[in-house]
């Protein structure tokens, strides 16, 4: 039984309430992608975890479908895995487009809406081979997955993202060398990414409007919000503002840059998790003379963020000069203590509401995520989900976070004051 949100806050008509996942973190035995072999070199992912079965959801999607409904979604976010649909170049595997004709009809018979994505970090282990994203004309490689998927399921889908966070992608790959290829420092490396992920953005963007003229197309942007410690101070705002270009600007031919969140599109897709206060440090030449620090007095995820979720309103407010709708494509916080995220949820979908007051045109909000699973280098530690999971058995178990939730979907409505 669902107690019932009695309150005002109420969403637009049509507003999608959903949580959001990536192939590789949830569905297992993904032996043919690039991050299969890099979870296999040492020292790579906390705790020597592996991805493993993940959670299984290739098998069990129907029933983590029925979970969702429950949880009075209406709309689903989840990524179709390059590496089974052509797991070599130029060959496609009916056998795996038909699997996701299944788990689209199965979402779409489920009352859930899907928002297909189509590059959530992971890439055939063929194309990584031969240089991935880095290397010349790597777009040109991506673009006949594109074209099959939308040729073979287009008729199931109306929203789509073609690539998850481009500028968290690149940097983690090249700069930090946490995530495949694992190179370190890589500027240029960075560079060429990040310019052929917009080609493939645009060339993707391209093909399905071309087949689909109604279908909502964009990408999904990693907003990591930074504020000046020392608001008046102008180093401070230096620092910020330097942060934010690093961050949200890719390359254009001819030394161009363009805000990733202009490229084009029918929608802008957010992600938003967190932020810093950002600080001009004399000291700190290895970092930019930057020191990032947390705002005092607001609880920590546990990944060390700040969980402040009236940076969300800020960074929806940012997005309001470009004039289109915009989806809350993933927000979440990584806590073992599901009170922390009961706590967060009205808090962060205040501000989603609030922003709509103020005029941006936001049409849902996709939570990351629905169950527990492989985040990345992190391995399985960080738990993003409403859903537990049992590492022994798989057994899933909706947490107390889950049945908030649900409140408010079936309400489309946040009560007046949290509860
Ligand atoms: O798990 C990731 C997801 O794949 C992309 N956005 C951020 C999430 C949490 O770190």
């Amino acid at each position: 039984m669902i107690a019932r949100v009695t309150g005002s806050r109420s969403f637009p008509p049509g507003f999608l309430w959903a949580n959001a996942t990536a192939a590789h973190q949830v569905e297992g035995n993904n032996t043919n992608s690039d991050w299969w072999a890099f979870e296999r070199q040492q020292g790579r992912i906390h705790g020597g975890d592996v991805s493993g079965l993940a959670v299984d959801h290739y098998n069990r999607y129907r029933e983590d479908f029925a979970l969702l409904r429950k949880q009075r979604n209406n709309s689903h976010r989840l990524s179709i895995e390059w590496s089974r649909v052509e797991p070599s170049r130029g060959e496609f595997d009916s056998r795996q487009l038909r699997h996701y004709r299944d788990v689209l009809g199965e979402l779409r018979e489920q009352g859930l809406s899907p928002m297909l994505t189509l590059h959530h970090f992971s890439n055939p282990l063929w194309f990584a081979a031969k240089g991935g994203w880095a290397a010349p004309g790597a777009h040109e490689v991506f673009l006949p997955f594109v074209r099959r998927v939308v040729e073979e399921l287009g008729d199931l889908v109306s929203l789509w993202v073609t690539i998850n966070e481009p500028n968290i992608y690149a940097t983690q790959g090249w700069i930090f060398g946490s995530w495949p290829p694992g190179r370190r420092n890589d500027i240029r490396g960075l560079w060429r990414v990040l310019g052929n992920l917009r080609l493939g953005h645009e060339a993707a963007y391209q093909a399905i409007k071309e087949r689909l003229p109604d279908a909502a197309v964009g990408l999904a942007h990693n907003k990591f919000w930074l504020v000046p410690a020392r608001p008046g101070n102008p180093l401070d705002r230096v620092a910020a503002q330097t942060g934010h270009r690093m961050m949200d600007f890719w390359p254009v031919a001819g030394r161009r840059m363009l805000r990733t969140v202009a490229a084009s599109s029918d929608f802008i897709g957010l992600n938003h998790y967190s932020g810093r206060l950002v600080r001009f440090d004399p000291l700190r030449p290895g970092s930019q003379f930057v020191r990032q620090l947390n705002p005092p007095g607001y609880p920590v995820s546990d990944f060390g963020d700040a969980v402040k979720p009236d940076w969300m309103r800020d960074a929806l407010l940012d997005l309001k000069q470009f004039s289109k709708p915009v989806y809350v494509t993933e927000s979440g916080i990584a806590a073992e203590d599901d009170e922390l995220r009961q706590r967060f949820l009205p808090e962060v979908l205040g501000e989603v509401w609030a922003a709509i007051q103020k005029g941006v045109d936001v049409r849902g909000f996709y939570h990351w995520t629905s169950m527990d699973n492989f985040e990345w280098a992190h391995g399985y530690r960080m738990k993003f989900g409403m859903i537990a999971v049992d590492p022994k058995t798989l057994e899933r178990t909706p947490k107390p976070s889950s049945a908030l939730f649900a409140r408010f979907a079936q309400a489309n409505a946040l009560p007046e004051a949290a509860e």
